[in-house]
């Protein structure tokens, strides 16, 4: 069985970045529906024993349906740990060396990162990743992730429009602006870039 994770934080403790109105719905009703899809989807099939990163490589390329839920449900597990209240700020000394080596400074980094979601034409993921030992921005549409493309990732944005609109309205760079300055949790890249 597939699982929805609670958030790793308090429904209100992204405000006034990121509403309660906003977490309610979209991991109460969004992430929760690609749960339940993805277990309506695998019961009585290989899928049902499967871990989700198993499902995620087994569905890729073949079962689009399986594929879409079990990636958005990855996708959103990775979203929600890549905040936290009060986060932005400054980042771990060996996390910001690594940015500014790749980027050159940190606020490149986050331009092409903020360009690179809003540059995303219609539903999909902003991703910074690191690809032959140099980080790097990714964009993906949809379910699709790095994971399934081979690809180590440390930090995602969702750009679905469910994700900003009840706060941003059609604002994305807004949305992607607020999300790199005041709400990633640069530990989590950090641990993540410690395990690429
Ligand atoms: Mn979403």
């Amino acid at each position: 069985m597939f699982e929805l994770p609670a958030l790793p934080f308090a429904k209100d403790a992204l405000e006034p970045h990121m509403s309660a109105q906003t977490l309610e719905f979209h991991h109460g009703k969004h992430h929760a529906a690609y749960v339940t899809n993805a277990n309506n989807l695998a019961k009585g099939t290989e899928f049902e024993k499967m871990s989700l990163e198993e499902a995620m490589k087994a569905s890729f390329g073949k079962n689009q349906a399986m594929f879409n839920n079990v990636g958005q449900i990855y996708n959103h597990n990775e979203f929600w740990k890549s905040m936290k209240p009060n986060g932005g700020g400054s980042l771990p000394k060996n996390l910001e060396e690594k940015i500014v080596e790749s980027f050159g400074s940190v606020d490149a980094f986050k331009e092409e990162f903020v360009a690179g979601g809003a540059g995303q034409f219609g539903s999909g993921w902003v991703w910074l990743v690191v690809k032959d030992g140099k980080l790097s921005i990714m964009k993906s549409a949809n379910a699709d992730n790095p994971f399934v493309q081979g690809v180590h990732h440390l930090l995602v944005a969702d750009v679905w429009e469910h994700a900003y609109y009840l706060d941003y309205q059609n604002r994305r760079p807004d949305f992607l602006k607020t999300f790199i300055n005041k709400l990633v949790n640069w530990d989590y890249v950090a641990e993540r870039l410690a395990k690429a």
